[in-house]
């Protein structure tokens, strides 16, 4: 019988406006889909983003990643929010400065209201730096409550708003980062079987010395054909 393992779309949106953000951010997306079951679907490009709320800080560098995963919105979350603390995560305030924000933006079509993890995201539809950035990664992509997507939302939202959200030229992350990464294990694995098989083949001349060696050995005690019998 085939288990069949029960896979998920979850939409992340990543925040931060302290430190290195930029680096920060890919640094945590790379992390992401290094999770358990998790996986690299899509993502945006990185955006310099005016700051929403509260004003008087630092713009966000923010993106936005998708994954499939098999992890429940509980499980996804508390990884999420692990990752948050291990990037020394900084929250000076509500809506205020921090170094790592990650928010669980929508999960398959998953609607609930549970004080402890709300999805999809309460203010995500009304904030252009996660709808711009998300209209990117997937302008198909419809929020599961209202059935809308990214740029239908846009349509219905303050110009200003949208002119304070920049794309910049990197992308959060790209399949082919995680592909380098991988090449370069694979490489180093084949310069250990190259390493490996030269010894191997170390091993086969001498083995092939050796058969020679009896061959040449047996050859000496080979019995005499019979024509050598008669003229012997
Ligand atoms: N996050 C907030 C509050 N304001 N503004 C921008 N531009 N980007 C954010 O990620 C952000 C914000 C609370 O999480
Ligand atoms: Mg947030
Ligand atoms: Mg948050």
């Amino acid at each position: 019988m085939r288990i069949k393992q029960q896979t998920h779309t979850a939409v992340i949106s990543l925040g931060s406006n302290m430190g290195d953000s930029s680096a920060i951010l890919k640094s945590a997306a790379k992390k992401i889909v290094e999770l358990p079951t998790t996986f690299l679907i899509r993502a945006s490009s990185l955006y310099r983003t005016k700051p929403v709320g509260y004003l008087d800080q630092d713009p966000f560098i923010n993106a936005i990643l998708i994954v499939e995963t098999g992890l429940n919105p509980m499980g996804l979350y508390t990884h999420l929010y692990n990752l948050e603390q291990e990037f020394h995560r900084v929250r000076l305030f509500k809506n205020g400065p921090r170094t790592l924000d990650l928010d669980l933006i929508a999960f398959d079509d998953v609607v609930q209201d549970d004080p402890k993890l709300t999805i999809p995201h309460p203010r995500a539809q009304e904030r252009s730096f996660v709808l711009i950035p998300l209209d990117e990664a997937d302008p198909e992509f419809t929020f599961a409550d209202t059935n809308k997507t990214p740029s239908e939302l846009l349509a219905a939202l303050p110009q200003d708003d949208k002119d304070g959200v920049v794309k910049l030229k990197t992308k959060l992350i790209t399949h082919r980062d995680l592909h380098r990464d991988s090449n370069q294990a694979e490489k180093e694995f084949e310069l250990d079987m190259s390493a490996a098989t030269a010894t191997a083949a170390t091993a086969a001349t001498a083995a092939t010395t050796a058969i020679a060696a009896t061959t040449a050995t047996a050859a000496t005690v080979q019995p005499k054909t019979q024509d050598q019998e008669q003229n012997a």
